[in-house]
């Protein structure tokens, strides 16, 4: 069965309590759910994963380049900031959806900067929640264009 690696960074299992005014009330768990839904109606089997950590995120990776298809990662913080999170993506061969609840184009200047892009074939900024929805499909698109 196809399956999806979604990865999520830094600070997204404090999302629900989290500056809710930017991030939205949707816990981790919750969009975990929405997750699991999608991948359902698609067909698909997905893994979801966290951590805070930069180096456990990058095994992740590497582990993952045996299992999954493809790769959805939402790095938080690390996104601006990590050359290894990079460098990890692009080790492995799988497509890479990057993936952000905020349009992070439209805040700080140092949000616009990513290290991720660089790695990644696609990304989905700005829908909030839905965006995981959003990127699994774009995901599941690149896998069948393979
Ligand atoms: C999440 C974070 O934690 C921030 O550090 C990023 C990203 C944006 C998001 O929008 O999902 O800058």
């Amino acid at each position: 069965m196809t399956s999806i690696l979604v990865l999520n960074g830094p600070n997204l299992n404090m999302l629900g309590s989290r500056e809710p005014e930017i991030y939205g009330s949707n816990s981790l768990a919750a969009i975990e759910k929405i997750c699991r839904k999608r991948a359902k109606e698609l067909g698909i089997d997905i893994e979801f994963l966290h951590s805070n950590h930069e180096g456990a995120l990058i095994d992740a990776i590497h582990d993952a380049s045996e299992k999954v298809d493809a790769i959805v990662i939402n790095a938080a913080a690390y996104t601006h900031t990590s050359v290894a999170l990079m460098d990890a993506l692009k080790s492995v061969p799988q497509p890479v959806v990057e993936l952000h609840l905020t349009n992070t184009h439209r805040r700080e200047s140092f949000r616009a900067k990513s290290y991720i892009s660089l790695a990644a074939d696609g990304i989905i900024c700005g829908f909030g929640a839905n965006g995981y929805a959003l990127a699994l499909d774009a995901a599941l698109g690149l896998i069948d264009a393979k």
